[in-house]
């Protein structure tokens, strides 16, 4: 193992499993509640962003008051909770458990850092969440994703410093916290990655020594 690598930090939705699809249901339906458009491309502009921040990208400057807001909200949680129950183990993304083990075999620490609020309901769903050593969520920080305040106290709690981490995630919002915190950044998915050092389409396959190796040696020498 690297000497300067001692944890591996991941974001949920997108690269633990796929929620994606049970937000998008979620808002959709209310949406349609409230008339206000909301299509399948919008969805992607909320990938990794928080709840409010998800309103206020649906609402694209419609004024809303704060109540009404927190109705809506919480509205959507309600329907988001009932496809939180149809999560089972297998749901966890191809590669996640077979790199989840090989990394804790080899010593380093694990931790999820999410912006949802549901984070720790999912984990327990997909049978994850004995297996991290910390986990920060929608809940643990003021300023989530893009600000760095997200992973910075995640690895706080896991005791490393940013150049010790490795952080995977799918949404450019959460590779530009990263960034910002300090962190190596592994890109996964389809949305807008690019600034990463390392993407990949996928965890499927991926080894503790693949990664290591593409961070530390991002030229492939
Ligand atoms: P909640 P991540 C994010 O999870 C989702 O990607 C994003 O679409 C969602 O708005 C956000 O969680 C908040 O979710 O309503 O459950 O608090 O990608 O940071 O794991
Ligand atoms: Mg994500």
């Amino acid at each position: 193992m690297s000497p300067e690598i001692r944890a591996f930090m991941f974001d949920l939705d997108g690269v633990i499993t796929d929620t994606a699809e049970f937000h998008y249901q979620s808002w959709k339906r209310l949406s349609e509640e409230v008339g206000i458009p909301f299509t399948r491309d919008d969805n992607e502009m909320l990938r990794g962003v928080s709840r409010r921040e998800s309103l206020n990208r649906i609402l694209k400057g419609r004024p809303i008051d704060e109540a009404t807001a927190q109705e809506w909200m919480d509205r959507k949680q309600g329907y988001y909770l009932g496809f939180l129950e149809t999560i089972k183990p297998e749901d966890a993304l191809p590669g996640v458990r077979d790199l989840l083990n090989e990394a804790q075999g080899m010593g380093i620490k694990l931790a999820v850092a999410s912006a949802s609020r549901n984070a720790r309901p999912v984990l327990e769903k997909l049978e994850l969440i004995s297996m991290f050593d910390a986990i920060g969520d929608g809940y643990s920080v003021v300023h989530t994703k893009p600000a760095p305040d997200l992973f910075l106290w995640t690895a706080g709690r896991l005791d490393v410093t940013p150049l010790q981490a490795i952080v995977f995630e799918d949404a450019e919002a959460g590779i530009d916290a990263a960034l910002k915190g300090g962190f190596w950044t592994v890109g996964l998915g389809t949305a807008d990655v690019s600034r990463a050092h390392v993407r990949l389409p996928n965890l499927d396959g991926v080894r503790v020594a693949d990664v290591l190796a593409k961070v530390i040696a991002p030229t492939g020498a």
